[in-house]
């Protein structure tokens, strides 16, 4: 067993992506991802946005990590961009890319932070796209060597290493609905897709543990809970199913060893080809099982658009807001699968801010994580072993065909000047963590906090 992930470290962190903070795009050698090429593309992303400058992380990480410990978080998750360590996917390294991941890591130990590092966090090199991408099983041998790679030269000093974050959006958002990279509408390619994704995770899980016995490793999983709109047959088994596409055709495969029958039973043709022993390749053993949880899913069997009925209301993104949520989640997954320790690698929400005299009001935030820290306390102390909760986002950035318009962050970024402004949830995070640390009343240090 790896030596970390002990229960009295609870990890309270915030978590970033590479591709939607670096910026620095064809700096020192990197090469181009599918994210840039699918960004260029007139329509795909609002109002035209890319990541060529995004947070401008890439020059900015020491003042950046600088915040990370103003914001009183003793973890930080955040991915490495394959095509700056592989600019066409393939070996020869590029020395000047996995050098800064080198210099960043170091820079988070030095201020005393865990570094939680995901290797894929959507940004394919756009060379492995051109001979097929994630279509190819191919890429799974390739991602094995990135893997290999990443951990010679960082394994020695991470407090956990994921595989991939979010194969359900890799497949479906970028194969099958083509809304996010590399925007092709294909289902039974999304499918294949998406067993490839879980056949790499279980190839790299098999050759980490050889070259670094000692780091914890796991995959993160974007999961949502299926509610019936109406107590009515059709609802719920339309629900069932989306249930499978969603959470059971992962969950299974990782956990239990097979995909579910209900599930291959509705994709027919779709379903993806498997090759023998690939589901016991996928059943790796891990040491931790990171959910990124934003909302529930309300299904409504003839209207796909049902609207649930928001009684704490919807984000930006137009999310409901939903906390039951997420303890009838962790509570569901705890009873349905034997598993490892859990994170939640990923729970936040965007809302319009707005920097006024120098600060950023964000209430609605504030009541978000309020009310998701509670929801995972509840499942919690209802046994579920949740070992760490961290805050999407650290900082507003890059979110994806929303591109710069919608705010996740703690932090406000301008965009204009890169200035960082901590916003309101930021000091109200830092007083949470120190009441969670010192167990004195929350609201009592909260209120101290903003006063
Ligand atoms: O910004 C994304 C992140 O990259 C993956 N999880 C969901 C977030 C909000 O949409």
């Amino acid at each position: 067993m790896p030596s970390s992930l002990l229960p009295d470290e609870f990890q309270w962190g915030v978590a970033t992506s590479a591709y939607q903070i670096e910026g620095a795009v064809s700096e020192d050698g990197r090469g181009p991802s599918i994210w840039d090429t699918f960004s260029q593309v007139p329509g795909t992303i609002a109002r035209g946005d890319t990541g060529e400058v995004a947070c401008d992380h890439y020059h900015r990480w020491e003042e950046d990590l600088d915040l990370l410990v103003a914001l009183g978080v003793n973890a930080y998750r955040f991915s490495v961009a394959w095509p700056r360590i592989q600019p066409t996917g393939r070996s020869p390294t590029n020395a000047r890319g996995l050098d800064f991941y080198d210099r960043l890591l170091d820079g988070i130990l030095a201020r005393g932070l865990r570094p939680h590092l995901t290797l894929y966090h959507w940004d394919l090199p756009q060379a492995l796209q051109d001979e097929g991408g994630w279509g190819q099983r191919d890429t799974a041998l390739r991602f094995v060597d990135f893997a290999e790679v990443v951990a010679r030269r960082l394994g020695d000093r991470l407090e956990s290493l994921c595989t991939f974050n979010e194969p359900w959006v890799v497949a479906t958002l970028g194969h099958e609905k083509g809304i996010f990279a590399p925007g092709l509408r294909d289902r039974q390619l999304a499918m294949q897709v998406s067993h490839h994704l879980l056949v790499a995770h279980g190839l790299a899980v098999q050759a980490l543990r050889t070259l670094v016995p000692r780091v914890p490793l796991g995959i993160v999983l974007n999961l949502s809970p299926s509610y019936p709109a109406r107590p009515v047959a059709a609802d719920r088994a339309k629900a069932r199913l989306e249930d499978g596409l969603g959470l059971r055709w992962y969950m299974d495969p990782l956990f239990q060893g097979s995909y579910p029958r209900d599930v291959l039973e509705h994709l027919g043709e779709d379903a993806p080809d498997v090759e023998p022993g690939d589901l016991a390749l996928i059943r790796q053993p891990l040491d931790f099982l990171g959910i990124n949880y934003y909302m529930r899913n309300f299904i409504h069997a003839e209207d796909p658009a049902a609207t649930p009925p928001g009684e704490l209301g919807f984000t930006d993104m137009g999310w409901e807001i939903y906390p039951q949520g997420l303890t009838d989640l962790l509570v569901r997954l705890a009873r349905d699968y034997r598993l490892p320790p859990i994170y939640i690698a990923e729970n936040g929400a965007a809302f319009v801010d707005r920097l006024e005299g120098g600060a950023v009001h964000d209430v609605q935030r504030v009541a978000y994580l309020e009310q998701h820290l509670a929801a995972m306390n509840a499942a919690r102390s209802q046994g579920v072993d949740v070992r760490g909760y961290f805050a999407w986002s650290f900082l507003d950035n890059f979110e994806w065909a929303s591109g710069y318009q919608k705010r996740f962050g703690l932090v406000y970024v301008d965009y204009g000047t890169q200035r960082r402004v901590l916003k309101d949830s930021a000091y109200w995070y830092r007083a949470f963590i120190e009441s969670q640390r010192s167990q004195t009343a929350p609201h009592a240090a909260v209120t101290q906090a903003l006063s």
